[in-house]
């Protein structure tokens, strides 16, 4: 969400899906209720503040959330494009990947939901020994643009039976660069979604670093912000994670 971005025009609106309708009819009429209800801004701007929000705004988020859970199906796929739609991929966001950090001494850290205590460690090549997966979708940004981009990795589910088979049923995953400065919370139907992917190359190449190499997040059923590059740690959880933009006031399903 840094300022890298060139200034290009807001991509043109794409096939929208029911989820996507519905999450935004309910958003839209309880917004709308809201400021016809009450004289709207003066009033929102007198309320308490919930992380940074008005109250009544983080209680739209927090309705809008439910909404979207609910409607959630994980059979329910973001759209694919074909390989002639693939565009030239843009940078957005470098927290977390600062400079002070060594490639070849990096490992993937798993906490499951069990024993935090119960530490495993991974190389690149255990994920790459996973059933590689692609798929064509678009990466959107909050701040208004999309990227169509190649994908290959392995499919988080899988990962997760694989190497983490205890916590397969944690209902949250939360994951965070090495240096912790970036972190995202997943409910897990989204994190366990046969599109979400743990992601060594784009566009048929090997990631790099201000992609995020040597993994990180493809998940195209959520908005940019939760597809964390640079992954460091995957934590399985009871609780609900920290996510470094729900922090900052964004809405922290942040589902499409
Ligand atoms: N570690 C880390 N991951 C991140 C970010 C970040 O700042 N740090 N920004 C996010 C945002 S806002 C977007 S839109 C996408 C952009 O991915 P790209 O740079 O590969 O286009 O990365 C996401 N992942
Ligand atoms: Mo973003």
């Amino acid at each position: 969400m840094s300022g890298s971005n060139r200034n290009e025009p807001p991509a043109s609106p794409t096939p929208e899906r029911e989820l996507n309708l519905r999450t935004r009819r309910a958003f839209l009429t309880l917004g709308v209720g809201a400021a016809a209800g009450f004289g709207a801004w003066r009033w929102l701007r007198g309320r308490p503040q919930i992380d940074g929000l008005p109250r009544p705004f983080r209680r739209m988020l927090q309705f809008n959330e439910r909404i979207a859970a609910a409607y959630f199906d994980e059979r329910h796929l973001a759209p694919v494009f074909p390989v002639s739609a693939i565009q030239e991929m843009r940078t957005n966001g470098d927290i977390g990947l600062g400079d002070d950090y060594d490639p070849q001494e990096w490992r993937l850290t798993i906490k499951p939901v069990t024993d935090p205590g119960q530490v495993r460690h991974l190389a690149l090549a255990d994920i790459r020994a996973l059933p590689k997966v692609e798929h064509i979708t678009q990466l959107k940004c909050i701040e208004g643009w999309s990227v169509v981009t190649h994908w290959t990795g392995a499919r988080f589910s899988e990962f997760t039976e694989q190497f983490a088979r205890e916590s397969i049923q944690a209902p949250y995953i939360g994951i965070q660069t090495p240096d912790e400065a970036y972190f995202v919370g997943l409910d897990r139907s989204s994190a366990m979604h046969p599109q979400t992917l743990l992601c060594y190359e784009m566009n048929g190449a090997p990631l790099t670093m201000e992609h995020g190499a040597p993994l990180r997040l493809a998940i195209p059923v959520k908005y940019g912000i939760k597809n964390i590059k640079r992954i460091g740690t995957i934590t399985y959880s009871a609780e609900r994670p920290r996510d470094y933009w729900a922090e900052e006031g964004y809405d922290w399903y942040a589902g499409m």
